[in-house]
């Protein structure tokens, strides 16, 4: 045989193997190609793969197929028995259809028009109803209950349940994407546009609605359930987590980028499914392909098991009469763009353009009314399909599932929306719409209260004492409560006592170490604590080594629910690399996208499993919020809890690694995030002091603060310096809070300076204030400053607070009371770009000047890169001058002199920093 026709089925097979029976062989071809000529191909195709099927039960090592034909993986003789009451379920069904529609259009009406989505719950109804009536377990069921992804443009259906529920009031309905404006009892009561925790903690869980993080999320949530649960923590094995997602989703790479994980760890505890109604915001999804068919080969090569519902029963008789194969190949051949079409037509178009490709099938439906052939339904509109699927789902052990149900866009809101390209976006009903809606759903409503207002049709809820509402909650008590459900009641946690924290407070003595490995410390003081320290979660994307964290490996040991199967090459080592089905660190491999997730998963168990745990995510700053920020920004959306860690920060800390290392911006990034309280440290025990604090806000119910729903992120370095130990008196309302004085400048008279720096920086200044004062005469104080962005927003909040109440006497803030009576200019520098020091410049009641490291990160040695950036020590004493003489107190020809006294545009002359340190 020749190389090129050895397709794709060929690698893998011993097709390399020489040919020890060439006749043979050729005996085998040539029957095949008898079998192509006598019965066609289709009933080769069947012998074929019926060959490779007995193959593999012979264990002969054929490689797998991925792709199956475009046909349900359940045959109708397989589904089981369905145990609801079908009739009732669709009349609620249908009433929900009606109100999430109702919603939208209402919340479009005149003045408010901030729309919403119809099309794509009216496509997924089934698949949530199924679900709910029968699978989703709620926070009450005795295993704990589910965790559920509810897709997030989905949400009016969400809505629309919870009104038939009794769960929201007509009142409250009406407030959707209202938040702030819409009152209900005298109080503002709004429903966000799609799930956001952070917004309506009761009720959503899980953020969705960016494309792409709730698939990663849902494997996260579904590793870290098997987590908890082989650390002991707590027993997950009834839980479930299932991921409700779009097919144009799918098109996401982190939607598809974390599958491997799952079929790794084997989570059985995870379901996909992804309504593919073939289309995505602006039109196909695969227009000239098929999205099922993708998909499939894609989810069963990474190893997930796979089950299709593409066909409603009434197609198994046609089906059944197949005998030929002449319907599955048409089935198989036709584009998803044709199948879209389709269903944009009617039963006629569908007998001419589908049927009447081939005269057998053409045949098939000759007795088939047009309205007969418009009735063969999509599988996903199929109750008993959907419940069939999600049930050997569950069934299925040993790989996650991934149901690919095909359903029709836009589905049973009339012609003017299924199917249409526009549905997507189309947000309000015409009155014809709305009158055929109103007939199709049987929703008793009439022609005249309709057309009283069409912007405003009525919801509709037939009272709670109808039948079907007693239903409907029975279906729900019976499985554990409400979804969606939010709860953050948790055990009680014993937080570490302050003894913990006394050697990142006593510092490194003589020892030169870098920021890094002070933390490093610190965290495994934390987890040596007997309570407390089983609930710390480190999270590292392969850097554990670089940080010195492969210290943790033998005695904490790396998860993995396989536990470690194979010889360690290192296993004779005092650190060897240890893998246990209960380890304690989260290691995720290169995936910083991934850990993210890992960090919401943990971050939340406070509220998705009532126990809290504390992720500690660290990672190369440089690779955090700039490649993840999404995901961090749904983290703080879920109200994840836990710290951040950015190791190797600073433009020009990390030892000659340049421009797509050198982090000097993470802090302009994390600053955009409301909840994210950042630090940018120099010291041990500033660390110290951080880490307790976030703790107590975080989990001690006695701290003050409001909302404990915070993550602390904290850049920390590479450079080995030594770490002092605090101050008698520390300054811990300082540190916290962003700045505290740490050295006096020694005289009383002439010319005065404010240094301020953070983190790497703050030795730069220290240097500056002696040259300042040796060669100068000027005296400087120099400032710690830990949080430029806590100093920043405590200053807005004051600003915010006049802006209501101009004439009431206002607070102070922070950083512009700390400076009172605080001479002369203030210069401030850091390893990060001008805007992160800038970020005060406002409330400085001083000349304020800043330096940065602007510009991307070059590679070279500490002090010549610092230099070049001109923030080092002899750039501030530079500046310092310049400020002086800015504001009289000196002559420029000062500054002119010490700059070239010094040769700032010398990169060579840089003396600020060491060199070395782990990278
Ligand atoms: C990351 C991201 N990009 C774009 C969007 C805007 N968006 C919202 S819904 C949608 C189309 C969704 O199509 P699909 O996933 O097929 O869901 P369907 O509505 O068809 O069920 C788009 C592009 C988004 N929400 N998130
Ligand atoms: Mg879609």
């Amino acid at each position: 045989m020749d190389n090129k026709n050895k397709g794709p089925i060929l690698n893998g097979l011993p097709a390399n193997v020489p040919d020890i029976d060439p006749q043979e062989t050729q005996d085998w071809i040539d029957s095949l190609d008898a079998l192509v000529e006598e019965g066609g191909t289709a009933r080769a195709r069947y012998i074929m793969l019926n060959l490779i099927q007995r193959a593999r039960q012979q264990r002969i090592g054929v490689p797998s197929l991925t792709a199956t034909d475009y046909v349900n993986t359940i045959g109708a003789e397989d589904e089981p028995w369905f145990p609801g009451d079908e009739e009732v379920e669709r009349r609620f069904r249908r009433w929900i259809r009606w109100n999430a529609a109702v919603q939208v259009q209402r919340a479009q009406r005149e003045g408010i028009g901030v729309g919403g989505h119809i099309s794509t719950y009216a496509s997924a109804a089934t698949l949530y109803e199924v679900g709910l009536n029968h699978f989703f377990r709620g926070k009450d069921h005795p295993g704990g209950g589910d965790h559920i992804f509810y897709q997030g443009h989905a949400s009016p259906g969400m809505y629309a349940r919870a009104f038939l529920e009794g769960r929201l009031s007509a009142e409250q309905m009406d407030g959707f994407r209202q938040q702030s404006s819409h009152y209900v009892n005298g109080k503002p009561f709004g429903l966000p546009s799609y799930p956001h925790p952070r917004q309506m903690p009761d009720f959503w869980e899980h953020p969705t609605v960016s494309m792409g993080i709730g698939p990663q999320a849902a494997i996260s949530q579904a590793q870290f359930d098997r987590y908890l649960h082989n650390r002991g923590i707590k027993d997950t094995s009834q839980q479930h987590t299932w991921a409700f997602l779009g097919d144009g989703e799918m098109d996401e790479p982190e939607a598809r980028g974390m599958l491997q994980y799952a079929a790794y760890e084997e989570l059985d505890n995870l379901t996909f499914v992804i309504n593919c109604n073939l289309q995505r915001l602006d039109g196909p999804v695969r227009g000239n392909g098929k999205i099922i068919q993708e998909l499939e080969s894609w989810f069963r090569g990474a190893g997930w098991n796979v089950i299709k519902v593409i066909w409603g029963r009434e197609w198994d008789p046609l089906l059944a009469k197949d005998r030929d194969g002449a319907l599955v190949n048409l089935m198989n051949a036709t584009p998803d763009g044709d199948y879209q079409t389709y269903k944009g037509e009617s039963g006629g178009f569908v007998r001419d353009n589908f049927f009447g490709r081939d005269p057998r099938t053409k045949a098939m439906v000759e007795d088939y009314t047009d309205q007969q052939i418009w009735n063969l339904k999509r599988g996903g509109h199929d109750y008993r399909k959907v419940y069939a699927a999600y049930k050997a789902a569950l069934e299925h052990t040993g790989q996650p599932t991934v149901i690919l149900v095909k359903t029709v866009k836009g589905y049973s809101l009339g012609p003017h929306f299924e199917a249409r390209n526009a549905t997507h976006q189309m947000k309000t009903m015409a009155l014809e719409d709305l009158k055929a809606a109103r007939d199709h759903f049987s929703i008793p409503i009439s022609d005249k209260q309709l057309e009283e207002n069409p912007e405003l049709p009525p919801y509709y809820h037939p009272g709670e004492d109808a039948p079907e509402i007693k239903y409907l909650l029975d279906r729900r008590h019976e499985l554990g409560g409400f979804t969606p459900e939010r709860r953050s009641k948790y055990v009680d946690i014993k937080l570490p006592d302050d003894k913990v924290f006394e050697p990142g407070m006593r510092g490194s003595g003589k020892q030169e170490i870098a920021s890094t490995m002070a933390f490093v410390r610190i965290l495994k003081d934390l987890m040596r604590d007997k309570e407390f320290g089983k609930r710390v979660v480190p999270i590292i994307p392969d850097e554990a080594r670089t940080f010195g964290m492969d210290s943790f490996f033998p005695t904490k040991k790396i998860y993995n629910p396989h536990g470690q199967n194979y010889i360690s090459v290192d296993r004779d080592l005092f650190l060897s690399y240890k893998e246990a089905t209960d380890g304690q660190l989260l290691h995720m491999g290169i995936n910083e996208s991934g850990s993210t997730t890992a960090l919401t998963a943990a971050g939340t168990s406070y509220a998705t499993h009532g126990e809290p745990m504390i992720p500690f995510y660290i990672f190369y700053s440089m690779f955090g919020f700039q490649r993840s920020g999404d995901q961090f920004w749904a983290a703080s959306d879920q109200m994840a809890r836990g710290f951040i860690l950015g190791a190797t920060a600073g433009r020009t800390t990390l030892t000659g690694e340049g421009l797509q290392h050198g982090d000097g911006h993470s802090h302009v990034l994390s600053s955009t995030f409301p909840s994210i309280v950042s630090y940018d440290p120099a010291y041990a025990y500033e660390i110290a002091t951080i880490i307790r604090d976030g703790l107590h806000r975080m989990y001690d119910p006695e701290d003050p603060r409001q909302d404990p729903n915070v993550m602390y992120y904290i850049t920390m370095y590479n450079e080995p310096m030594v770490q002092p130990k605090a101050p008698e008196d520390l300054d811990t309302e300082g540190i916290i809070k962003g700045l505290y004085k740490l050295k006096d400048g020694n005289k009383t008279e002439g010319p005065k300076v404010q240094l301020m720096a953070s983190g790497v920086g703050v030795p730069w200044i220290l240097e500056a204030q002696e040259i300042l004062e040796k060669d100068w005469g000027v005296s400087a104080d120099v400032w710690s400053v830990t949080s430029w962005q806590e100093l920043r927003r405590d200053g807005q909040e004051a600003d915010d607070a006049r802006l209501l109440d101009p004439e009431a006497e206002h607070r102070v803030p922070f950083v512009t009371q700390k400076l009172l009576g605080s001479e002369g200019p203030v210069i401030a520098t850091s390893d990060f770009t001008r805007t992160v020091p800038d970020m005060i410049r406002q409330y400085v009641p001083n000349h304020f000047t800043s330096l940065g490291a602007d510009g991307y990160a070059i590679s070279d040695t500490r002090p010549a890169a610092r230099r070049y950036f001109l923030i080092d020590a002899h750039s501030v004493v530079v500046q310092a001058l310049i400020s002086l003489a800015d504001t009289g107190e000196i002559d420029m020809s000062k500054a002119a002199e010490a700059a070239k006294k010094y040769g700032l545009d010398d990169p060579r002359k840089g003396v600020s920093g060491t060199t070395g340190g782990d990278a």
